[in-house]
């Protein structure tokens, strides 16, 4: 007699594989490229969910790619923040326009897409100041940015890339609400889910909002960027290795 079988624990995982795909129908992202380079990327969130890591990390996947890539210092009020991206810029070899700490980010916003423009980069990366949610003065402050970039380009931004920090869980639904009603969000960005089982965040997140999610972060190496793939992600979290 041969091994007994169990057919019902691989159709289980079947079924659980097709239900959580189907959860997350629609989610796949991938960065828009528009007619007329460059293409703007507006990058957003709450204080250090890994906005400018992940501003890195894309320019160095898109530059492996083939494109050009301009960076915009557009964090002017933290400590250190245009240093930050400076490094980053070096590390992964493109360059980055700034202006003194303290200056107005709509402004670092246009000479950077005036210089894109100029120059023919492929993309313009917008790198933002942390700010919550809930302080108003600083959404206005965002949507300054946006209008600054619609202003300078037709269909600019043409990505506002939302950077959510994983391990919140829950909150990254109010987050992501209030910051979609205030300059709208063309896509997510979930960042930490390395180290621990974090993954199942994406579920409820997509679930709720419909933001096709683009990138997840899975570390804090230039390299740690992953496009996101349903399939993919569900599969990866469903198998045993
Ligand atoms: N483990 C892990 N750490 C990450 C990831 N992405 C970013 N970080 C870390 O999170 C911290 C904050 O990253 P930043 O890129 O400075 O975040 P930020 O959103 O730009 O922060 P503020 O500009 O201060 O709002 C740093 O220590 C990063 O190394 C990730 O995918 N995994
Ligand atoms: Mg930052």
């Amino acid at each position: 007699m041969g091994k007994k079988q169990k057919p019902t624990s691989i159709g289980l995982i079947e079924e659980l594989n097709r239900s959580l795909s189907s959860i997350l129908n629609g989610s796949d992202g991938k960065l828009l490229k528009a007619e007329n380079p460059p293409t703007v990327v507006l990058v957003v969130g709450v204080n250090g969910t890994g906005k400018t890591t992940t501003i890195a990390k894309i320019a160095n996947l898109l530059q492996s790619e083939g494109e050009s890539v301009l960076l915009a210092a557009g964090d002017t009020f933290r400590d250190a923040a245009i240093e930050q991206l400076s490094l980053w810029a070096e590390k992964v070899g493109v360059q980055v326009v700034s202006q003194k700490r303290g200056s107005d980010p709509a402004a670092v916003a246009f000479d950077a897409l005036k210089r894109a423009k100029a120059k023919k980069f492929d993309y313009l990366l917008v790198d933002t100041a942390g700010r919550l949610h809930t302080k108003d003065k600083l959404m206005e402050e965002l949507k300054k940015i946006r209008r600054v970039l619609e202003k300078g380009a037709s269909n600019a931004p043409h990505e506002t890339l939302l950077v959510l920090d994983a391990s919140i869980g829950q909150n990254n639904i109010v987050q992501a609400t209030k910051f979609a009603e205030a300059i709208g969000v063309t896509g997510i960005v979930l960042t930490k889910l390395d180290g621990t089982a974090k993954g199942g965040a994406i579920f409820p997140l997509f679930d709720e909002l419909k933001i096709p999610i683009k990138y997840i972060g899975v570390g804090e190496g230039v390299d740690d960027l992953e496009r996101f793939e349903a399939d993919k992600f569900v599969t990866a979290l469903l198998s045993t290795d």
